[in-house]
């Protein structure tokens, strides 16, 4: 079977603040549900000032770092760890470029946002990270082992 060899990533996906607060919360996980991933772990989460800092320490010497903590933790977040053969980087095409002024129609980004600082969700952004990353925002427990039934018509 050609499908058991493939490597299974998890990637950490976060609906920001602005997500929370505009009420995309149902659009943006219907996006990853639809598409056919496993959803390992879901919670609604108000996150301090240092985990932020270090899920984002790869930026903190970026100037825009300050405003980036303060948005993230202005208020709840969505955390969510998805499962699948190549989630890591079909997510990231889910969700778009940073910039969502340059994200493509279609993605989350490109469809419901239009600031880089209010761009309404994560994605990991290697399975290294994404691996990394759920580990950061989730405790042990908090994470579901399970299987989807096989759903008809999603592999062949
Ligand atoms: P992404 O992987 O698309 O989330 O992008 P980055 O890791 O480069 O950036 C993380 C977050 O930093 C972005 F989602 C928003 C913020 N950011 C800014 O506010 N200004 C910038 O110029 C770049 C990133």
């Amino acid at each position: 079977l050609v499908a058991s060899m493939e490597q299974v990533d998890q990637t950490y996906i976060m609906i920001k603040p602005d997500g929370v607060q505009r009420g995309l919360v149902g659009e943006i996980i219907s996006r990853f549900e639809k598409k056919g991933f496993l959803l390992k772990g879901l919670k609604l989460f108000e996150c301090t000032k240092e985990l932020a800092e270090e899920h984002y320490k790869d930026l903190r010497e970026k100037p825009f770092f300050p405003k980036l903590i303060d948005y993230i933790t202005s208020g709840p977040v969505v955390c969510m760890a998805w499962e699948g053969v190549g989630v890591v980087a079909s997510a990231r095409k889910l969700i778009g470029a940073t910039n969502p002024l340059q994200a493509e129609p279609g993605t989350i980004r490109g469809d419901l946002a239009i600031q880089t600082g209010r761009n309404v969700v994560h994605g990991s952004d290697s399975p290294e990270n994404g691996l990394r990353e759920i580990e950061l925002w989730f405790k042990e427990g908090e994470l579901c082992q399970w299987t989807q039934v096989q759903v008809p018509w999603l592999r062949e």
